[in-house]
């Protein structure tokens, strides 16, 4: 079977809810992906920031295999001896003290605001069902219907009402305007360090600091998705850490595997945590040992590499490269680590023909909304392999 012949299988048995390049990946090694034509691409979106740790890693596919023939699934009815290490593994290299584990970054949104709700009303004394979260516009933080109830994106959110209530929108990087959206009833607010999928949005200098003080001031927790920002990919273990910010609860995933396993955590104190009661919440898969045989390897391979540092490091050479690039097409370049959007400008006619012309040229990488194209290739990539990909990127930059 040849790439056509993959598509349009896929095209006819599967649903149209995506429109992915047509490039058929049948094999990856570290910053590389191959397709069933034998043509090797670089990597530079990294599966959304799952792959931090580069594709099939050693390490991590060891622990996956190991694990595997020893037992994979116990249910959270029994415990198993993967679970209570990878939770203080966790716990250290995080600084929370206590996780709960779930699988899809959705799933981790979902506890994190079950948990701010109960909180809202056990602690702070909100009248029941009376909750508010305060969320911002251009948030991204998955697909389950509560989620998309406060999505601004009309084409995330329209079709699928009746909404779930109890949501509060204010514009992102405006803490002011935060701070004038809480109530008696505020119990959290939800937000991104830098928005992800609203094109690599960094929101100006202090901010996540700001909101931190307005959090402590009224009594409201500050819930940090740091699904797509943590596990080094904005050259911090965690995107808050620039700011010097930590979030009273904290939601992470995609990386926290490598890519290998869907595995998602929620990370608060004790106080905040200890609100779960048995029966509460969970999920069949959660806490799995095979999970967390591969995030507590996902951990590790992060820790002893040195990831965060060298996202730092590549993301600012990475950056410096990209910014020296004549085009007519460029509105601005931005990012953090390894975490860059290339926005075009409106008249460029659209990220995806770039995505396009980039693929020909070798390079993976997807257009986020219209116009930003996000460079984030696996944290181990090295400067011979950034430069090796410059000369395409120049091209595709430039295309008429
Ligand atoms: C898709 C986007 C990225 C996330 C943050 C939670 C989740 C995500 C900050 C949910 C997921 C993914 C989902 C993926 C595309 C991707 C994405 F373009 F849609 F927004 F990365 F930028 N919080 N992001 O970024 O995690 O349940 O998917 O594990 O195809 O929807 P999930």
């Amino acid at each position: 079977m040849n790439t056509q012949d993959f598509v349009s299988i896929e095209d006819q048995y599967g649903a149209h809810n995506y429109k992915p390049l047509d490039v058929v990946i049948a094999k990856a090694y570290g910053v590389w992906v191959e397709d069933v034509e034998g043509k090797r691409y670089l990597d530079c979106l990294s599966a959304y920031s799952a792959v931090n740790q580069g594709h099939c890693h050693p390490k991590i596919i060891q622990a996956l295999v190991e694990q595997a023939s020893k037992v994979t699934l116990t249910s959270r009815a029994f415990r198993n001896d993967q679970l209570g290490p990878f939770l203080k593994e966790l716990c250290d290299l995080s600084g929370y003290e206590m996780a709960l584990p779930m699988n899809t970054g959705a799933e981790a949104v979902e506890t994190a605001l079950k948990l701010a709700r109960k909180w809202g009303y056990e602690v702070k004394g909100i009248p029941r069902h009376k909750a508010e979260i305060v969320t911002v516009a251009g948030n991204f933080h998955g697909r389950t219907i509560s989620i998309i109830s406060f999505s601004t994106e009309p084409g995330y959110r329209d079709p699928f009402g009746p909404f779930t209530p109890g949501f509060v929108t204010v514009p992102y990087g405006d803490a002011a305007a935060f701070e004038a959206a809480i109530t008696p009833n505020t119990a959290a607010i939800s937000l991104e360090p830098i928005q992800g999928e609203a094109g690599v949005i960094i929101p100006p200098p202090g901010y996540m600091k700001r909101v931190r003080e307005i959090c402590d001031r009224h009594n409201v927790l500050l819930m940090a998705d740091e699904i797509q920002t943590g596990l080094g990919r904005t050259g911090k273990l965690f995107a808050c850490e620039h700011d010097g910010v930590q979030a009273d609860v904290m939601v992470i995933g995609k990386a926290l595997s490598g890519g290998v396993y869907p595995v998602s955590a929620v990370m608060s104190s004790a106080a905040i945590m200890g609100l779960f009661k048995p029966g509460e919440h969970g999920s069949t898969f959660g806490g799995n040992p095979l999970a967390c045989a591969v995030a507590r390897a996902a951990l590790r391979v992060m820790v002893d590499e040195k990831l965060a540092q060298n996202s730092a490091a590549l993301g600012e050479y990475f950056l410096e490269r990209l910014v020296e690039i004549p085009s007519r097409h460029v509105k601005e370049i931005r990012g953090k680590g390894l975490f860059i959007g290339v926005e075009l400008k409106p008249e460029a006619g659209g990220a995806r023909r770039f995505c396009e012309a980039l693929k020909e040229r070798g390079i993976l990488c997807k257009e986020t909304h219209e116009n930003v194209i996000r460079f984030a290739p696996p944290l181990i990539i090295d400067r011979p392999t950034i430069d090796g990909a410059l000369p395409a990127i120049r091209e595709a930059l430039n295309l008429k």
